[in-house]
């Protein structure tokens, strides 16, 4: 069985390698280096029409699949025996707060990270009235996810599952890229030093981004890692 993963520097599919550590399941890891900022050549591969990461083969089933979510879901149930999961067997308000958070990272979180970002990188004048949407925005997803970290350790509720694999790149590598401090959020700030002292989590940035210094204190660089040039900047590497 050969399971790859391809992982891009400094990205999101990040989450791919640290489910695969916290699953202890055997992966082939091919890293791919930003050309500085978007995606080389050598992640155009048959099978990921878009040319990003992450994007998983697996030679026992002939599934070429990319989407950090959908291969999150299918390394679980084809290769973890449903580990880090909750299916419609458990409890049913434990299984709808798995899937709300597991699916909460991608689709209101990380896009409202990401306009942030562009706003940022736009130099989109703080005064004007677009500006206060996209904070409020901001703001509101992150105040969620910290009012939930008060009560629970994990976003699932006790157990650490693929819901905080999906959540965790948003809130740290991402930030490398532009957007928020998490000063004010100071639960998602005790999650990330929990997250921090995983060894699941500490081999997958060692064998991924061995460079990189993952970014789990309130502020990031000031400077977007895109306005400094991308990869062959220093604002991202350990000292
Ligand atoms: N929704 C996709 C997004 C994939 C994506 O945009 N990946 C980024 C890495 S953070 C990428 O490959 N960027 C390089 C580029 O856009 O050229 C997922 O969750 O996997």
């Amino acid at each position: 069985m050969v399971l790859t993963v391809h992982h891009l520097g400094i990205s999101q599919s990040e989450r791919i390698v640290w489910l695969c550590e916290e699953l202890g399941i055997d992966y082939k890891l091919v890293t791919h280096t930003r050309a500085p900022i978007l995606a080389p050549e050598s992640l155009k591969i048959p099978g990921n029409a878009l040319g990003k990461a992450p994007f998983i083969e697996d030679s026992d089933t002939g599934v070429a699949l990319a989407e950090s979510g959908a291969i999150c879901e299918y390394i679980v149930n084809k290769h973890g025996n449903g580990r880090l999961a909750m299916g419609p067997n458990d409890d049913s308000k434990k299984y709808a707060d798995y899937l709300y958070w597991f699916h909460y990272s991608n689709s209101t979180l990380q896009p409202a990270l990401q306009i942030a970002m562009f706003f940022g990188l736009a130099g989109i004048d703080n005064g004007a009235s677009i500006k206060g949407m996209v904070d409020g925005r901001l703001h509101s997803a992150l105040q969620q996810m910290d009012d939930r970290l008060k009560e629970n350790k994990w976003l699932a509720g006790k157990e650490f599952t693929a819901a905080d694999i999906m959540s965790v790149y948003p809130l740290t590598t991402q930030r490398y890229y532009g957007g928020a401090s998490l000063a004010a959020y100071k639960n998602i700030l005790r999650y990330l030093q929990d997250v921090g002292k995983r060894e699941g989590y500490q081999r997958a940035m060692e064998k991924g981004d061995p460079e990189m210094k993952p970014l789990l204190e309130a502020e990031g660089p000031e400077k977007s890692i895109i306005a400094a040039g991308g990869v062959e900047s220093d604002i991202w590497k350990k000292k």
